[in-house]
């Protein structure tokens, strides 16, 4: 019988190439996959588990929280918390930094993460994620600090997301390669799925809201119109595919080929999405993937954060178009500096 490669399997496989490794990256992702279970489990029957709807407080962006929100977010934290190898972690859902109760041990690791991104559509059934990123931290005191948090992405020691769809995935790199797994319900088991996910080389699908269209900038504009103008009479290479939920926007485009972007506007001048938790993971993993991030001028990897929840334009999918977004960035945003 063919042995299946289940995550741990391929965690520990992955560890042999590192004998200074002691396991805990590993037992971190294992907690990690655990998560992913717990969450998933709730979230196939959220409708019927009554965990639907708003659970009545804001996150610390003023966003209703969602029942199912403060859920996973107690859930990632619970299976990482008395582990003794996490220093801290920072979450969407908490202003501040989440200690480690002191019961505990502190480790040599800090997790950030958005526990159930995408939530606005839980009640409309659609795939929803769980992102992370682990960093070693910097401190060496008895509790995480901010400093331990504000470390560009490229000092991530690995970075992932589980997505909840019409399967379970937990998709991670520890920067050898990005790797699928998909959960197989009647084990409880994360089965090697996507080895070695290679971004394919056409940017099929072109990931971006629209409606937001009144507050673009000039090169956003042209930048759509290009990219939908590849498009003949008779032919389509590139497709809109917009679900307003990043991991599953990103996963597809990951997979299939595309671009997504969220890009800063006259409304949201910093952009929308979260730099620690949202676009510092995916980065991470797109290019790893052969794939790259941008917030228009500068790769996400190389910013060096500057707050916990700081919000950063995103442009993240194939390489030639990202580039080519950084390139309308510079011709247009001169021009249309001058104009106004
Ligand atoms: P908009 C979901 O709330 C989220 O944070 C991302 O998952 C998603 O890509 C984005 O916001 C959608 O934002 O403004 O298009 O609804």
């Amino acid at each position: 019988m063919q042995q299946e490669m289940t995550l741990i399997r391929h965690i520990m496989h992955g560890q042999s190439k590192h004998p200074e490794a002691k396991g805990n990256f590993s037992n971190i992702l294992n907690q990690i996959a655990l998560a992913a279970k717990i969450i998933g489990s709730r979230v196939n029957m959220a409708g019927i588990t009554h965990l639907l709807g708003l659970a009545g407080d804001k996150n610390i962006h003023g966003e209703s929280q969602q029942k199912l929100d403060v859920f996973a977010d107690a859930v990632f934290y619970d299976v990482l918390d008395h582990t003794g190898l996490i220093a801290g972690m920072v979450s969407e859902e908490d202003v501040d930094i989440k200690q480690i109760p002191e019961k505990y041990d502190v480790g040599d690791y800090v997790i950030t993460y958005d526990p159930l991104d995408g939530s606005s559509n839980i009640d409309a059934n659609v795939s929803i994620g769980t992102i992370f990123g682990i960093f070693k931290r910097i401190s060496t005191g008895d509790r995480a600090i901010e400093s331990d948090f504000l470390q560009a992405g490229r000092k991530l020691e690995g970075a992932g997301y589980a997505i909840y769809g019409s399967s379970t995935m937990l998709v991670y790199s520890a920067g050898h390669g990005v790797h699928g797994f998909t959960l197989d319900p009647a084990i409880g088991e994360f089965i090697l799925s996507h080895e070695n996910i290679q971004m394919p080389d056409k940017c099929k699908n072109l990931s971006v809201n629209e409606s937001n269209k009144m507050n673009w900038d000039k090169w956003t504009h042209k930048y759509v119109e290009d990219l939908i103008g590849r498009n003949t009479e008779t032919e389509r290479f590139i497709s809109s595919r917009y679900i307003g939920s990043l991991v599953a926007d990103f996963h597809r485009n990951l997979l299939k080929g595309g671009v997504f972007l969220y890009p800063a506007d006259k409304r949201q001048k910093e952009g929308r999405l979260r730099l620690l938790y949202e676009a510092q993971p995916l980065a991470f993993l797109a290019e790893e993937a052969g794939g790259k991030a941008s917030d228009g001028f500068k790769n996400i990897l190389d910013i060096e954060p500057k707050g916990l929840h700081q919000r950063t334009p995103l442009i993240i999918g194939n390489t030639a178009e990202v580039e080519m977004a950084e390139e309308y960035v510079k011709k247009y945003s001169q021009a249309q500096k001058e104009e106004e």
